[in-house]
């Protein structure tokens, strides 16, 4: 029986090529900023996303809270949706590393922030306030079902942000999903946000890493903090080759999985006790709801029958696709759900 895991696009293995290019990486000391293979990925990564410089970093968690150290001091606030992913699942980071306050306001269905609540939660100077340093967004957005932000959502909170003269980051950890499903290019999702980091190591199937990307003068400061977080790392070129066969190569495939999350979805909303709107499903993550049984039993048995699944809280579970899941394979999910279904 093939696993089919779709717990997250995280698990990919990374192609045949990428092992070519990763065992024939040139390599030097990262440390020293020494590494042509990774100075090249970087190079790449901020000409793609339309910034100055990149810096290549352990993970997408070690960007985002790089994002935080470098844009603010400690004592600062940073204004950030409450079904993000720096909210939900980087540990507390931001404030237990960086030293931050966080506020959130609301995200809405589709992953966006009201410019309204982002205006209103902006602190005025006053000696009992900490000062609002940051303001962040995510695309796509991964606990709100993968849904992507345009560039006009981005500009709409962009330019709140420029008025406050506050910098806007931007979580882009699947931006290359979100490209994909607009036929953009990550550059003019990217327009607006002071920062912005993306993975490498989810649809796009790399063993690890995340590009942070921003002016030279932030890079040059992420940089250290990086070092300071012990992110700093040597002979990764090895990591940095196999990003770069991701950026040229995978790019494209992303659709493949956006099409599997469709008939996926399309297929669970006709199965009883499973709500989903399959319209809602843009990229390649799938969340729905179990009306009918406890989510964490259909978690269970599910993966009894060789497919995983995440649990999102509540009612709510996860499925993703991503490079490695095939269309057979939705259809296998289809008969596994169906035959748990059969009883309830
Ligand atoms: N998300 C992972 C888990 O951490 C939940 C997943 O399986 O989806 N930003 C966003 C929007 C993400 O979805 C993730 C990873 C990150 C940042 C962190 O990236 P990594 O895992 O590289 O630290």
């Amino acid at each position: 029986m093939k696993l089919i895991d779709l717990r997250s696009d995280t698990v990919t293995q990374p192609t045949e090529e990428m092992r070519r290019a990763m065992s024939r990486a040139e390599v030097g000391d990262d440390g020293w900023g020494e590494d042509p293979t990774v100075i090249r990925l970087e190079h790449m990564a901020a000409e793609r996303l339309g910034k100055e410089a990149a810096l290549f970093t352990v993970s997408g968690t070690m960007s985002n809270l790089l994002a935080v150290l470098t844009h603010c001091q400690r004592g600062d606030e940073i204004i950030i949706g409450d079904e993000s992913h720096m909210f939900h699942y980087e540990v507390g980071g931001a404030a237990a590393l960086a030293g931050v306050h966080i506020k959130t306001v609301p995200n809405d269905v589709n992953g966006m922030l009201s410019p309204e609540d982002v205006e209103t939660a902006i602190r005025v100077p006053d000696i009992h306030f900490p000062p609002t340093t940051l303001i962040c967004l995510e695309n796509t957005h991964n606990r709100c079902g993968g849904r992507v932000l345009t560039p006009e959502d981005t500009k709409k909170i962009a330019e709140v942000a420029s008025r406050q003269q506050i910098p806007l980051y931007l979580d882009g950890a699947r931006i290359f999903n979100a490209a994909v499903y607009l036929g953009l290019s990550v550059q003019e999702l990217a327009v607006g946000a002071t920062s912005v980091s993306f993975s490498l190591c989810k649809g796009l199937s790399a063993p690890a890493g995340s590009l942070l990307c921003g002016s030279a003068d932030f890079i040059a400061r992420a940089r250290k903090y990086r070092q300071m977080v012990g992110g700093g790392m040597r002979q990764v070129g090895i990591l940095a080759a196999a990003g770069i066969v991701a950026l040229e190569k995978m790019v494209a495939r992303l659709q493949e999985d956006h099409e599997n999350a469709k008939l996926l979805a399309e297929g669970l909303s006709n199965m009883k006790g499973m709500l989903i709107n399959p319209a809602m499903v843009q990229t390649n993550i799938v969340v729905f709801e179990v009306q009918l049984m406890s989510p964490l039993e259909l978690v269970e048995r599910l993966a009894q029958n060789g497919v995983k699944v995440t649990l999102l809280g509540g009612k709510r579970l996860r499925m993703v696709t991503h490079y490695g899941i095939e269309r057979k394979d939705i259809e296998t999910v289809f008969n596994v759900c169906t035959r748990i279904l059969i009883n309830v």
